[in-house]
């Protein structure tokens, strides 16, 4: 029967993105809203991306999802609520082969599959739950021709599936606004600058490890809302959290770290000011690593080579005078760096494989792509 045989398929790609300032701990567990807006460089899918196919059919049985060729569940309530949210958004599509129009309604009848591949090891920390379901929800509006009623809704439906996905829908500069709506409708990622906007920069992201992490950021937020002393006065908690208000009921309100620092950052971004994007970006991670540490029992996501990583970085812009490189580490060890401009990112690879030599049977090659990234 040819009215059950046809199948309609769309496929996108999304880069990861990488926190300068970081998101951590949640106001809203279910609604993945979280206790202080966060800011992240988007970056290029050419190396850290997923890729991701949806299709529908009247022949699909059930929804199904592959994650780098391997079947998975799609029970998990993320998953549910972002295909809920695009199916309640679908509208009437054409498809262009043959002229068959599936109708609105007949998308809250249709089974969806979904294949997605990283290009990049998986929850090594360095965010392919952000890119997978910025991707998913991308890929999806594609399908069932989802036009977005107000900017961002569509990452208000990622931010549903991993809250650092919200940011990975655009690329440059963008910022995670934490909302104030109980709903989370305006709990949406916004784009600061476009990619062009800081030519010089250059990233390199240094593996230090591909190992899975052995704490996920969602349980490890979760137990840092609870226990970490630190985490209070970094973001504003004590709006949301009823313990801690009483906790904090006799003593003048503090004004939290993160607010502060998110202004600093958008103006430092705007105005490419390499001087105070280094500082923030720096003191950001090593904060978030304190909290995960004043966390009970602590989380330990970096390792000796990581802080290594630091040292070398700490002590060339000591003596540099002013910083040249910049370091951030997201819910693993791995080293994202940001150099100031293209001599300084040759200088900088030149001393890590000075002092982290590849072993005798690396392909070099893979250190180097183009001239933008490595
Ligand atoms: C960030 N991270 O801002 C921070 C810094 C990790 C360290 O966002 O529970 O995987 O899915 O919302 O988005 C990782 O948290 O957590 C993260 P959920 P998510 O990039």
């Amino acid at each position: 029967n040819e009215e059950e045989t046809w199948v309609v398929m769309k496929t996108a790609r999304a880069p990861s993105n990488i926190a300068v300032i970081k998101y951590w701990g949640k106001r809203d567990e279910k609604l993945i809203l979280p206790i202080n807006s966060s800011i992240s460089v988007t970056l290029d899918p050419e190396h850290l991306s997923a890729t991701t196919t949806v299709a529908a059919s009247p022949a699909f049985e059930k929804d199904r999802l592959w994650l780098n060729g391997k079947e998975v569940s799609v029970e998990g309530v993320r998953y549910k609520n972002c295909l809920r949210e695009m199916r309640a958004r679908a509208t009437d599509v054409v498809i262009e082969s043959s002229g068959k129009v599936i109708r609105k309604e007949d998308w809250n009848s249709l089974h969806i599959h979904i294949a997605s591949e990283n290009n990049f090891p998986t929850a090594a920390g360095l965010a392919s739950s952000a890119a997978g379901f910025a991707c998913l929800v991308y890929a999806l509006a594609q399908l069932m021709g989802v036009q977005e009623k107000y900017e961002g809704e569509l990452t208000a439906i990622a931010r549903l599936g991993s809250g650092s996905a919200c940011r990975s829908l655009y690329g440059g500069f963008v910022e995670w606004k934490m909302g104030q709506e109980i709903d989370g409708t305006d709990s949406i990622a916004v784009q600061l600058a476009e990619e062009s906007h800081w030519k010089d920069l250059v990233i390199i992201i240094a593996v230090v490890s591909s190992r899975q992490k052995e704490t996920s950021s969602t349980s490890g937020m979760q137990e840092s809302v609870k226990t970490s002393p630190l985490l209070k006065y970094r973001a504003e908690m004590e709006k949301y959290d009823e313990s801690v208000r009483k906790m904090q009921s006799n003593r003048v309100l503090m004004e939290e770290v993160v607010p502060k620092r998110i202004v600093q950052m958008e103006k430092a971004i705007k105005s490419m000011n390499f001087t105070e994007f280094a500082k923030i970006t720096c003191a950001d991670s090593n904060q978030f690593h304190a909290t995960c540490l004043d966390t009970s029992p602590p989380i330990f996501y970096l390792n000796d080579t990581s802080r290594k990583l630091i040292g070398l970085v700490e002590r060339w812009n000591r003596h540099a005078g002013e910083p040249q490189v910049a370091y951030t580490f997201d819910a693993g060890p791995n080293a994202v760096m940001f150099a100031k401009n293209k001599e300084v990112a040759a200088q900088l690879l030149q001393r890590l494989l000075y002092q982290f030599p590849p072993s005798a049977d690396t392909d070099i090659s893979r250190y180097v792509h183009g001239d933008q990234s490595i």
